[in-house]
């Protein structure tokens, strides 16, 4: 240890124990290297400034290391191949096709399995099939790839790493399908690109949600920021009136009971995002399209269908953005679990809430809801009942011209049916009776070309 000299009490004294026991080596070597070379003492106030300058200089460097270590980004990828064991069929041209779903839930099978099956397994995190085309030699497939990569990993070597795996186990993964490996190809979108091409197809959410329990729309669950992303609320002179479904960035799908208050398109907006205050955007609505055969006499409840069009384009977003419309012929079996959400009553006459609210229900058939006990046949075939005959589950006022929808297997949800009407809310034999989109799947189509 050398001969150092320290500032204490005003007088300079030599010592020639550690004169500086508390401080790390690094300042200490700083420190006395100065008031070595300089021989004379140095200021309290530069030991401050070298003390704060080295502790913001260890910040910066930790900060910037745990950055590139812990901060992920998402990557997109689309990879094209060639199926040669498939032959094409004209059905693989509508997303919504049976025949569509089945090949692409196999190919996106197929794609979980050969990445998590290999060094990327906490990497990947999704694909979706965007187009099966047709092939001289079979079906050619596009498919997006979503990657949670560390920002420290290079684009490249990213790349390389699932192209690697692609093609290293995409031929060994499928016992179905026959890929030709010469075929593949992978290119990596950029940001904008990727959200784009996941935000605009219908029905997606951006994580899987979990549910546990049936409960009922109003003590329930609270919705959480982009679980049910098509969900608007539709409001008269600023206030929230009912619910829609987003079905394209201009289109809303919602109850035409909602306008027996008012018709005038420029008194109505519309709201997205699971707070109604505030929301996440807001538009104003340029044309309101009512079922040329609703006459909204009570009890007559049947074509309780509108269309909302807004002034201009949904930005869509992973939190905004459309619900797949099934196709007519689609059918909804008994019992099939469905979601219903909404800002409505918590019961029977209360008022809304502020933060969206979901409930599982269950188809019931016609036949039971026709029951005397329940509807006593007043359930047309242009209507669906869901709920639970023990009552207790339910949408209730508020709800209305809200969406019922359900997941297929790939986990793209379908607009199923629309909040319409129900004799108060979870009573027993009293279940929750919705518009039937299949058979308003054409007249939807006639007006807004979707
Ligand atoms: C309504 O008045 C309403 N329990 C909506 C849904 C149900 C009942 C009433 C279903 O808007």
């Amino acid at each position: 240890m050398p001969h150092s000299v320290l500032w204490s009490s005003g007088r300079y004294i030599s010592q020639t124990k550690d004169p500086l026991p508390d401080l790390s080596l690094v300042l200490k070597v700083q420190i006395l290297t100065q008031m070595d070379s300089g021989g004379r003492n140095v200021k309290p106030w530069k030991i401050a400034v070298i003390i704060v300058s080295v502790i913001i200089g260890l910040a910066l460097i930790i900060g910037l290391i745990s950055y590139f270590l812990c901060h992920y980004q998402d990557r997109y990828y689309n990879a094209t191949f060639l199926i040669t064991n498939v032959p094409y069929d004209p059905q693989y041209g509508r997303q919504t096709t049976e025949e569509f779903r089945y090949l692409s839930q196999e190919i996106e099978t197929t794609m979980s399995k050969v990445f998590k099956g290999s060094f990327l397994s906490r990497k990947y995190i999704r694909s979706h099939v965007v187009a099966l085309s047709p092939d001289p030699g079979g079906v050619l497939v596009s498919v997006a790839l979503v990657f949670k990569f560390a920002s420290a990993d290079s684009k490249a070597t990213s790349w390389s790493h699932v192209n690697s795996v692609l093609r290293r186990r995409l031929e060994t993964s499928s016992t179905f399908l026959n890929v030709d490996q010469s075929t593949i190809k992978l290119t990596e979108l950029n940001k904008e690109n990727g959200d784009n091409l996941i935000n605009n197809f219908c029905g997606i959410r951006k994580e899987a949600f979990s549910f546990s329990g049936v409960e009922r729309i109003t003590d329930g669950q609270r919705a959480r920021d982009g679980e049910w992303p098509w969900q608007a609320s539709i409001q008269l002179d600023g206030t929230h009136y009912c619910g829609a479904s987003v079905i394209s960035n201009t289109w809303l799908v919602t109850a035409a009971h909602c306008f027996k208050a008012g018709r005038e398109p420029r008194r109505w907006t519309a709201s997205f995002g699971i707070l109604l205050r505030p929301p996440k955007q807001r538009k104003y609505v340029r044309r309101i399209i009512i079922h040329e055969k609703y006459n909204g006499l009570v009890p007559d409840h049947e074509y309780d269908i509108a269309l909302v069009e807004l002034a201009s384009s949904i930005e869509f977003t992973s939190d905004v953005h459309s619900v797949c419309l099934p196709e007519a012929s689609y059918i909804l079996r008994d019992n099939t679990s469905c979601f219903v959400t909404g800002w409505g009553a918590l019961r029977n006459d209360g008022p809304s809430v502020n933060q969206l609210r979901q409930a599982e229900v269950k188809i019931i058939s016609t036949a039971v809801c026709n029951r005397p006990q329940v509807y006593a046949g007043v359930i047309t075939p242009g209507m669906l009942c869901a709920g639970y005959l023990e009552g207790r589950v339910d949408a209730c006022q508020g709800d209305s011209g809200g969406p019922l929808v359900k997941a297929n297997s790939r986990g793209i949800w379908y607009l199923v049916g629309i909040v319409s009407w129900g004799d108060e809310c979870g009573k027993a034999d009293k279940p929750g009776v919705y518009t039937r989109v299949t058979s308003y799947r054409d007249w939807i189509a006639s007006k807004t070309g979707i």
